[in-house]
């Protein structure tokens, strides 16, 4: 008797122990399905990564997060990604942007998307911006090599410059940022290791729209039309920023060895082949190509497709340097808009610069609406054909047209 309760006890505690071992093993694996069940649902990879840091930059942190289900169509341009630069502040602006841009065309893409800024990014930027892109993401911080004022800026004399641009009620006149995001955006952003291996990038900036679907693939039509660069507005810049602009930009390109012009200031000419020059010395009133003469217009740098190759390149970027030297992108307050413009009117041939129409782009009331009713049908737009600003007399669009030669639209008559 006492030997069959002896057993019964030893069997209990073996029991006891079997059953607390199955618990703990039953919840761990609870745990790790629970775990995988956020994880698959998230589909969003982190890395907090250091990683190809320059031997040149201390700080160029970059994070990217991968969509690792992604199953993109094999017809896509590789190497191209969306690029913007913001601020922390600019997070309800941009998903704007992201959002009209996912639905009216990448979503059927997927491409990736660069975010750059001159301070980390929060968490909840980076989050919220992971959830609404359909590609990869990667957030990176600019280096301070590519930001900050440089040492040879005269400080004095540069805070009189601000004064009196905002005195002049120029916009951005006093503000010191606005200068830096023009200097990087004109001769830094194609050195940031986050793009290094892209070839194409498409500008997209806080609180713009695109207002009509976009079935074909601007990428693709780029690389299929052995383009370089495209715009979809053009306008003229305000004289007071770039004061000397023009006249240091000349003398950089007609320095240059392969540049051969014998043409006299003044004189009407046809254009030079291998430049786009008669976009921007087109004479305002007259309609001629005046040799010398600036005419202010520029490509509308908030929404750019560019290959990147091209800015790297030493011709674009020994430009950069030659007129940074000068200091004025502090100074005066040169935009990246007419610095892209005249580097690519120099350096590039009409057949390589291409002009989206009917994309249904805006940049805050500005933009581009399709002018026949077929198009805005079929494009599903929902844009203003009133704030259409492609044709009015203030763009430059028709002057592209005229200057380089290019047959305008077939409804318009000019
Ligand atoms: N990170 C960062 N981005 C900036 C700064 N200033 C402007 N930007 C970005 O630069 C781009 C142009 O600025 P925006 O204010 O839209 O200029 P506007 O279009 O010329 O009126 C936008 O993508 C802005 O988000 C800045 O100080 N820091
Ligand atoms: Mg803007």
């Amino acid at each position: 008797m006492l030997d069959k309760v002896i057993r019964m006890v030893r069997f209990k505690r073996l029991s006891y122990r079997t059953a607390f071992l199955t618990i703990i093993i039953s919840f761990f694996t609870c745990c790790y399905i629970l775990f995988q069940f956020i994880n698959s649902n998230d589909s969003i990879k982190r890395f907090d990564d250091y990683y190809l840091t320059p031997a040149d930059v201390v700080d160029n942190k970059i994070e990217i997060r991968i969509k690792p289900d992604l199953k993109r169509k094999n017809d896509i341009v590789k190497d191209a990604t969306f690029f913007t630069i913001c601020r922390n502040s600019d997070l309800d602006g941009i998903k704007n942007s992201i959002e009209s841009l996912e639905k009216n065309f990448n979503k059927n893409f997927n491409y990736p998307w660069i975010f750059a800024n001159d301070e980390p990014f929060t968490n909840e930027f980076k989050d919220k911006i992971s959830q609404i892109v359909s590609g990869d993401v990667t957030f990176t911080v600019i280096p301070k090599e590519y930001w900050d004022v440089p040492k040879f800026i005269d400080q004095t004399f540069l805070k009189d410059q601000l004064e009196q641009f905002e005195m002049e009620n120029v916009m951005y006149g006093g503000n010191l940022s606005y200068r830096k995001m023009c200097r990087f955006n004109s001769g830094f952003f194609y050195k940031l290791k986050a793009l290094s291996k892209y070839n194409w990038y498409w500008r997209v900036e806080p609180n713009v729209k695109y207002t009509c679907e976009l079935p074909e693939d601007p990428f693709k039509i780029m690389v299929d039309e052995n383009k370089l660069y495209a715009f979809v507005l053009a306008m003229t810049e305000d004289k007071r920023t770039v004061r000397k602009l023009w006249a240091t930009s000349r003398n950089y390109f007609e320095n240059l060895n392969s540049w051969n012009n014998t043409i006299e200031d003044g004189e009407i000419y046809q254009s030079i082949s291998n430049t786009s020059l008669g976009f921007i010395e087109q004479n305002t009133d007259r309609n001629e190509l005046v040799r010398g003469e600036f005419n202010y217009c520029h490509y509308w740098s908030n929404f750019e497709i560019g290959n990147l190759n091209f800015f790297r390149g030493s011709e674009y970027d020994g430009y950069f340097q030659e007129i940074d030297k000068t200091g004025n992108f502090f100074y005066e307050r040169w935009g990246d808009a007419p610095v892209h413009t005249i580097a690519i009117s120099y350096l590039l041939a009409p057949d390589k610069i291409k002009y989206f129409d009917n994309s249904g782009y805006f940049h805050e009331n500005i933009g581009n609406c399709p002018r026949d009713k077929n198009d805005y049908k079929d494009l599903h737009c929902k844009c203003s054909k009133h704030r259409e600003f492609s044709w009015h007399r203030h763009s430059c669009v028709p002057r592209w047209f005229k200057g380089l030669k290019m047959d305008l639209p077939q409804e318009i008559h000019w």
